[in-house]
This record gives structure tokens, C-alpha cells and sequence, in this order.
């Protein structure tokens, strides 16, 4: 049977997304999976699919329509596949649920540009922006379901749009050092984190492959660019993560070469 396709990047978070909702659906094979180089150029099959744009995952449907965006693709998976259903149903809670989603794009944002930056002078800064966001979370998390773990009785949707961001901000606490401050204003959300984290259906990547893979934006080159001084990408699949070493955490002094990082 032809199955809907979704082109991703490894370790994106953003196609982690859609594995999580299929999986807590029962539904880990419904779709079919194709893996892009992002160290390479788009090739012009795919480019054709995107109608020109690079951002990945996109879905294709069997008979070969094209969806872009994750929380666009996930709603497609919610309401294709209905059943059992993930998103509330009660229409006060789907709202507070959409309110709390409506924040993943300035949170990631924010750890992004937290990880990337090499100027000391920024630093304090830019983790203050993230705290902000984490604090937004907190709040709502407080108001909402104060003395339990997720927004409502589960893991649900909220969780799986802000549980592959917040794995990847594994990195922020190896190269930067960054953890939540202890105290009132994160007791709440770091409770959360820390569940959405150890939750069955979110297993997909863990803390060292992340590290491994995202070295190069923690010296400042996103998506599939090389860092100065390298040829290989720290996000080639060959060799594959599981035989390189820990990066170096000195990102801020300088930019380990390929040997160092086990590219070559
Ligand atoms: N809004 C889109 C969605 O699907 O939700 C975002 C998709 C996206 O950014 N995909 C990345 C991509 O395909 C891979 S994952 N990049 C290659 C290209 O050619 O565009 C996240 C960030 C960020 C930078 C990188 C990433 C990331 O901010 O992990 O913020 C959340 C890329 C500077």
C-alpha cells in the first residue's frame, strides 16, 4: 500500500514532531520516511516537490500534493488519521493548547540564536531571552495544571510541539552550561521539561547524538554550513555519530577541525 512520504533531515526538530504524534497514535509506520542530505544541495526532484524552497520536512501525499510546515503537516496527521485522537477535545482546553503552541517559534528561536553566538559580550543576554520564554511557560503551566506534570492530564499535543526543542537544548548545557535556575520562577517548567524529555515517544534522538551533530552551530554555522577552516560538516552521515568523539565545549576560542571532530 502507498503510504504518505515525509522528506526530513536527521535530528530536525521539527519532522521529530510528526514521528512523535504517529507513534503516540500507534501509528509509527503509517508513513514513510525519506532521509536528505543537508551537508549536499537540494537535489531538483526535491526542489520541484518544494516548488523552490529548501525548509524541511515536507509531506507528499500518496497521490503527490505537498504540505510544508510541521504544525501544518501534524495537523494533517491529527485529522487523517483521527483516531485515537491526541489533540483535547474540549474547546476551552484546545484553545489553551493552541495558546501555549503559539509560543514554539520564539522559544526555538531563541535557543537557536543562544547556541550560535561566539560573542562573550552577548551571552548574558541571549540566555536571558531564552529564560524569558521558559518563564512564559512556566506561567502557563502554573495557571493551568499547577500540581501536575503536563498542561492537562498527558502528554499531548503541547508537549510533542515543545519536546524535540527542548531536547535539542540538550546542547545549550554542554556548550554553554545552561540550565534552569533553581527557584520558583522554573520549578514548574522544569518539570515539564524534564518528563517531555524521559517520555516513551520522544525517543527518537538522545543527548549525544545531538551534541555531535549540532557542533557546528555552536561555533555560529546552521543548517548544513561549514564552519570556517572544516570540509566536512558536523552533520554527515559518514562516519556515522556513534564513532566520533565528544566536540570540544570551547567554542567560544575556537573551531575544532575534522580530525578532531571524527569527519575524516
Ligand atoms: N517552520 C518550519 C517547520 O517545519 O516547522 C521550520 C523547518 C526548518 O527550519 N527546517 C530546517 C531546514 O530544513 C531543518 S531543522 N533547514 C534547511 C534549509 O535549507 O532551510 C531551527 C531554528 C533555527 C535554525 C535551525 C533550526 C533547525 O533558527 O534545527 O529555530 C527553531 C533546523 C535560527
Amino acid at each position: 500500500m502507498k503510504r504518505p512520504i515525509i522528506y526530513h533531515i536527521p535530528v530536525c526538530p521539527f519532522s521529530q514532531r510528526v514521528e512523535i504524534l504517529l507513534d503516540l497514535k500507534g501509528l509509527g509506520d503509517a508513513v514513510d520516511y525519506h532521509v536528505v542530505d543537508i551537508t549536499r544541495p537540494r537535489p531538483a526532484w526535491l526542489l520541484e516537490k518544494s516548488r523552490g524552497t529548501t525548509a524541511l520536512p515536507i509531506l507528499e501525499t500518496e497521490d503527490g500534493r505537498i504540505l510544508k510546515e510541521s504544525l501544518v503537516i501534524m495537523r494533517y496527521v491529527e485529522e487523517r488519521f483521527a483516531t485515537p485522537r491526541i489533540a483535547r477535545s474540549d474547546p476551552f482546553e484546545r484553545a489553551v493548547e493552541r495558546l501555549v503552541m503559539s509560543r514554539e517559534g520564539p522559544f526555538g528561536m531563541a535557543g537557536y540564536r543562544f547556541v550560535m553566538n561566539r560573542d562573550r559580550a552577548r551571552t548574558a543576554e541571549l540566555r536571558d531571552a531564552l529564560l524569558a520564554e521558559y518563564a512564559w511557560l512556566d506561567d502557563a503551566l502554573r495557571h493551568h495544571n499547577p500540581d501536575g506534570t503536563w498542561l492537562f492530564d498527558r502528554f499531548g499535543l503541547a508537549e510533542l510541539v515543545y519536546t524535540p526543542l527542548m531536547m535539542r537544548f540538550w546542547f545549550l548545557e554542554y556548550y554553554e552550561d545552561f540550565t534552569l535556575p533553581d527557584g520558583l520562577g522554573f520549578a514548574r517548567v522544569r518539570r515539564w521539561q524534564e518528563a517531555c524529555r524521559a517520555h516513551p515517544a520522544a525517543q527518537q534522538v538522545g543527548f549525544e547524538r545531538i551534541v555531535k551533530l549540532y557542533y557546528d552551530y555552536a561555533v555560529g554555522a546552521g543548517n548544513g554550513a561549514l564552519p570556517e577552516g572544516r570540509a566536512r560538516s558536523s552533520f554527515v552521515f559518514d562516519p556515522d555519530w556513534p564513532a566520533r568523539p565528544m566536540p570540544p565545549r570551547d567554542k567560544y576560542d575556537r573551531i575544532a577541525g575534522d580530525a578532531e571532530l571524527g569527519l575524516v
